[in-house]
């Protein structure tokens, strides 16, 4: 057989870079990133796919202590990652003070499945003042975890990717591929147009906005050279809808020009976009909602 193949976890607190080392690592912009925590809301896979293996990376949201529906339908992602996991990356950043009890989650939930801890950010250290950081951090995790594989990496500058990539391969077990050998990831195009749409409501909008907003992609349809697309963007109160369509359109006029620019990259064709915003109250809080968005 010699085909190797299986999942491999990436999990952490937020904003340690996880969704940047899926992107990297898969080679492709699945993931959005934004510089603000809690922006992966969803478990989506990025597959990469070679004559002899398969491996099914899935980028997690970040960890946290939920508090309303929404986050702990997103901590739920985490729990049924770390299940069924055949290698898990724990993600943390260089500098960063952790929570030691979402480790001794880990630690509990983990059922022997390797561990490899990634320090994130290394190409930060010398902007950072602080002398024998990388070797304080592997000890502190070396402490935490005696039995794992420690690696300094940079996602953004793919420092030690190879090396990371080669010990994965290591210690997949053979097995034939879950996943047909096309296949990219498990979300649909619909759901990344919701995904770009955000990632530039997180870069234009401030506050709560971006945390207040889901996206919902009507339509998607293909005719001639362009894709017509009508996603609706909902928000929780009535303020937050004239904040985000602003004076004159002006704001949503803005989100609709470089959203079109982003969706055209990667749907690599043309587009009609539309936008809807809506009113949802609470929709974070109401499990049947949040089931119609797809959580
Ligand atoms: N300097 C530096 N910045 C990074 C690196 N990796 C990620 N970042 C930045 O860290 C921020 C968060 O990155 P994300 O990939 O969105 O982090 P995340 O862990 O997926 O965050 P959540 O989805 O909110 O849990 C972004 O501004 C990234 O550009 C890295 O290796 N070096
Ligand atoms: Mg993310």
């Amino acid at each position: 057989m010699n085909h190797k193949s299986g999942f491999v976890n990436i999990i952490g607190s937020p904003n340690v870079g996880k969704s940047t080392l899926m992107n990297s690592l898969v080679g492709e912009k699945l993931s959005i990133i934004t510089k603000k925590p809690q922006t992966t809301r969803h478990r989506i896979l990025g597959i990469i796919n070679r004559s002899n293996f398969q491996i099914i990376f899935s980028d997690t949201p970040g960890m946290i202590d939920p508090v309303y529906p929404m986050q702990k339908i997103m901590m739920q992602y985490i729990e049924k990652s770390l299940e069924d996991a055949d290698i898990i990356l724990l993600t943390t950043e260089i500098g960063k003070i952790e929570d030691i009890s979402i480790f001794n989650y880990i630690k509990k939930k983990n059922k022997n499945v390797p561990i490899i801890i990634l320090i994130n950010k290394i190409d930060k250290i010398g902007s950072l003042y602080i002398e024998n950081t990388l070797y304080d951090a592997v000890n502190y995790w070396h402490k935490l975890f005696p039995f794992s594989e420690i690696l300094p990496i940079s996602a953004l500058k793919k420092m030690n990717q190879d090396l990371l990539m080669n010990k994965i391969i290591s210690l997949l077990s053979e097995h034939p591929p879950y996943y047909p050998k096309t296949y990219l990831s498990d979300k649909s195009e619909r759901f990344f147009v919701n995904e770009i749409i955000r990632e530039k409501i997180f870069f234009l909008y401030k506050k709560e906005i971006p945390y207040s907003v889901e996206v919902h992609t009507k339509l998607f349809k293909i005719q001639n050279a362009f894709i017509y697309i009508l996603s609706y963007i909902y928000v929780e109160k009535d303020s937050q809808k004239g904040i985000l369509i602003g004076k004159k359109g002006n704001a949503i006029n803005k989100l609709k020009f470089i959203s079109i620019k982003s969706i055209e990259f990667f749907l690599k064709k043309k587009i009609k976009l539309k936008f809807y915003v809506k009113v949802c109250k609470n929709w974070r809080y109401d499990y049947k909602i949040l089931k119609y968005f797809g959580y």
